[in-house]
């Protein structure tokens, strides 16, 4: 038979890294284009346009996508080979001396396959070990150039794409989702000067002042070493007894005992930089800033029995959350908001820009929203992108530096040596996720896993034979270093102390518990108890109350009420009288202060669904809330069809097993005598409805169903005889109004 050469020139693999010889588009002694840079089918943001500067995204805004294109491989139509190409003719059974002898060593497929196989896991992270990332673009609002001449901030209008990282820090990677930890929010801009990583977290400040402690906290938190328990957990006793021996911390514990600790979704929470950076102009002048992330859809939280069954039902809460809102163009975004000042403005602050145990109150500096972020793309491949990216401290770009913070030194230091463990070597930046978009030109060479084919006999600087090149940049395009150090005046002798204001461990914290509503007061004070119920050790117990009674004699008696313990004698300060605080309350540091727009856009309903159930009703509800962006799903006590009242055919998308009522964020009670008997008699679908009220979820019921609110034990009005506002009773004929109500309900 005559081969069909043209045909085999098409289904071969194409060897993507010499397209110009080997793609079928581009036949042996033909030119052919060579691959783009831009972008190609990657998904920008025109329907996403900016509310602020009104612009489309413009080509180009996924850049990254388009570059990755030269390493992306669709298998769709190729044959199975070796990672030599060749051809692989059975894969299904070993090379064997006859049917029932031994397998030959001569097995190359064999071999390569289970060699590979062998090494297919990297080390996990050390800390933020699970994550979940995406890709997207950052568009700045105005020109900045009065402070910095990063190139993300240059024009108004500029776009520069990004991949973000999200991540628990405590857990292991296959760890569950809705732990009770801080979240990483880790940014990686692929500047045209280079990448610049802004590795932060959804919490402004930190656990501890200098990189020295860092080990000790991440041994302290991480599961206890004898018998590796708990997992992705603070609430035991090593985490608490190294903090109730590091005062400093106390600031951050109430962060960590805070709702943001279980956050609704990765799309529903603030990032901070953390430390102070600076911004440095053309000119060389610095100015101090703070980076905030503020997402568009508010700062929402999970309650803690809400989280805790979330984590069994649905360990990977948070990661489909993201996954599941890009898919269907629901783009994630947030606003980056800078808080600038001088150093003249920082030495009169009565804490030290430094700390990093320390915020800067908004009513001191007030946030400037300087441009936005938006997700537009799941990564394709989640090792290859969101395990394998690189986030490192030091990488910064020309108009962007550090401060003197020693928390901050270390972490310059830590990342990079840590991917080389991670990623096996010094290489790691070639790699696809990591490569900046910016060209990449020295005379660093060879080590493991090198890509790059260097050119040329000269890897030197200075040199002639290579015409000088790689050339140095020079003060005018290159990275300079702000040469001033905080404050001129301070020696520079070797000492290992902390500056003075370092000392002040308990204002803050004070600030941070006044400013927040009853209701995050409550929920704070259950936290302590409930982590410090797990410590087995008494006095460890006691410390940490002894420490919060410098901080807030409330939340001290509160905690120590809950654990049934006297309240002891407050911790010996190390700073007896700080200085006084500029604000003593700071209403922006309550979630409350960011509800969002009042939209309910992603937001999960449940509608319960049984034979006999009202269908018209339910129909009417879908539509409204499909139209309001939200995502209603049929919960029945089984999948499959159900017969309603009318004879309808209602089909369920989900079962109250395989999507107990936690994962949802509002409830609608169907109307049908018959279908609330069917429900009433269902444990998971009672269950479900508790569920609901326990966790504060806004519930519709229609008709019939108010029986089986009062068969779940549900109040019809609050403890003090007033309306419920999250319990919306009506009629099936009013579905329509019930909606209206039910969707400003959902949304408060
Ligand atoms: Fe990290 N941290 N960290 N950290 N951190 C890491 O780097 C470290 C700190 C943060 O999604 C590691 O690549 C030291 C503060 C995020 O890949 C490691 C100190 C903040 C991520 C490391 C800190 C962070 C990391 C582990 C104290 C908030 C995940 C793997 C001096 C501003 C990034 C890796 C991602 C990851 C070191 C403190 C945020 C070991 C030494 C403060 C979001 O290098």
């Amino acid at each position: 038979k005559a081969i069909d050469t043209q045909a085999l020139a098409a289904s071969m693999p194409a060897n993507l890294n010499k397209p110009l010889e080997h793609t079928p588009q581009a036949p042996v002694g033909q030119s052919a284009k060579p691959p783009s840079r831009l972008p190609t089918g990657s998904t920008p943001s025109e329907s996403n346009a900016s509310a602020k500067t009104g612009s489309v995204a413009p080509e180009g805004i996924n850049a990254t996508i388009g570059t990755l294109d030269r390493v992306r491989v669709d298998s769709g139509g190729q044959r199975l080979t070796t990672n030599q190409g060749v051809p692989i003719a059975d894969n299904q059974n070993s090379l064997k001396a006859g049917a029932r002898g031994p397998v030959l060593l001569e097995d190359f497929i064999l071999r390569e396959k289970i060699t590979h196989f062998d090494h297919e896991r990297i080390p996990e992270r050390i800390v933020h070990a699970r994550g979940s990332g995406a890709h997207g673009f950052f568009e700045c609002y105005e020109p900045l150039t009065e402070y910095t001449r990063a190139a993300p901030f240059r024009e108004a209008g500029k776009v520069t794409p990004v991949f973000v990282r999200f991540s628990t820090v405590a857990g292991e990677r296959g760890s569950k989702d809705t732990a009770r930890d801080v979240r990483g929010f880790a940014v990686k801009f692929y500047t045209d000067e280079g990448n610049w990583d802004l590795v932060g977290n959804n919490m402004p400040v930190f656990f501890i002042q200098d990189a020295m402690k860092f080990p000790d906290l991440v041994h302290a938190v991480k599961p206890e070493p004898h018998h590796a328990m708990p997992q992705a957990a603070s609430a035991h006793d090593t985490f608490w007894d190294f903090v109730s021996l590091m005062p400093e911390s106390t600031h951050m514990l109430m962060w960590q005992m805070s709702d943001r600790a279980i956050p609704r979704s990765y799309r529903m929470m603030q990032g901070f930089g953390v430390h102070t950076f600076r911004l440095v102009n053309e000119a060389g002048e610095s100015v101090l800033v703070k980076f905030h992330w503020q997402p568009k859809l508010g700062t929402h939280s999970l309650v803690w029995d809400e989280a805790v069954k979330i984590s069994g039902a649905d360990p990977d809460y948070h990661r489909r959350d993201l996954w599941e809102a890009i898919d269907a163009g629901e783009y994630p975004e947030w606003e980056l908001g800078l808080q600038i000042f001088t150093e003249e403005q920082a030495a009169q602050f009565s804490f030290d820009i430094l700390d990093a145990t320390k915020i800067v109150p908004e009513e001191l500096v007030p946030i400037r929203i300087v441009g936005r972020m938006v997700l537009n793309r799941n990564p394709d491949n989640f090792f290859a992108e969101t395990e394998q990216v690189a986030f490192c401290t030091a990488h910064v770009v020309p108009g962007i530096d550090f401060t003197n913070d020693p928390l901050l030194a270390g972490r310059i230091h830590s990342y990079v040596d840590t991917q080389i463990t991670r990623l096996g070597g010094p290489n790691f930046h070639e790699l696809p996720i990591n490569a900046p978009i910016a060209p990449v030109h020295n005379n660093q060479r060879d080590g493991m896993h090198r890509q790059a084919i260097h050119r040329g006999r000269s890897a030197y600087e200075p040199n002639s034979l290579g015409g000088g090149c790689p050339f140095q940049a020079g003060a005018a395009q290159g990275f300079e270093s702000v040469a001033r150090r905080l404050d001129a005046k301070e020696s520079s002798d070797k000492v290992r102390v902390k500056p003075e204001k370092f000392a002040d461990h308990y204002t803050q914290a004070t600030l941070f518990y006044e400013s927040q509503t009853p209701e995050e007061q409550a929920h704070i004070a259950a936290a302590f108890r409930f982590e410090l119920s797990k410590v087995t050790v008494p006095a460890v117990r006691e410390r940490v109350v002894a420490s919060l009674l410098n901080a807030s004699p409330d939340l001290a008696a509160k905690v120590a009420k809950g654990l049934g313990m006297e309240l002891p004698q407050p911790l010996p300060k190390v700073l007896e009288t700080p200085a006084a605080p500029e604000v003593d309350q700071s209403p922006a540091l309550s979630l409350m202060a960011r509800p969002g727009d009042g939209g309910i856009r992603t937001r999960k309903i449940a509608i319960l669904v049984a034979d006999g159930a009202e269908g018209t009703s339910i129909g009417k509800l879908v539509t409204a809330l499909v139209q309001a962006g939200a995502v209603p799903r049929l919960v029945g006590p089984r999948l499959g069809t159900y017969l309603g009242m009318g004879g309808e055919k209602i089909e369920a998308d989900a079962s109250m097993e395989n999507s107990p009522g936690f994962l949802f964020d509002a409830l609608v009670l169907p109307d049908g005598l018959a279908a609330v008997e069917a429900l009433v008699s269902d444990g998971h679908s009672m269950e479900f409805v508790k569920d609901q009220y326990r966790h504060c979820k806004t519930i519709l019921a229609l008709g019939a169903s108010q029986a089986l609110l009062a068969e779940a034990g549900i109040p019809m009005s609050l403890p003090d005889g007033s309306h419920d506002p999250g319990l919306i009773l009506a009629d099936a004929a009013h579905a329509d109004d019930a909606a209206i109500d039910f969707i400003a309900a959902v949304g408060m």
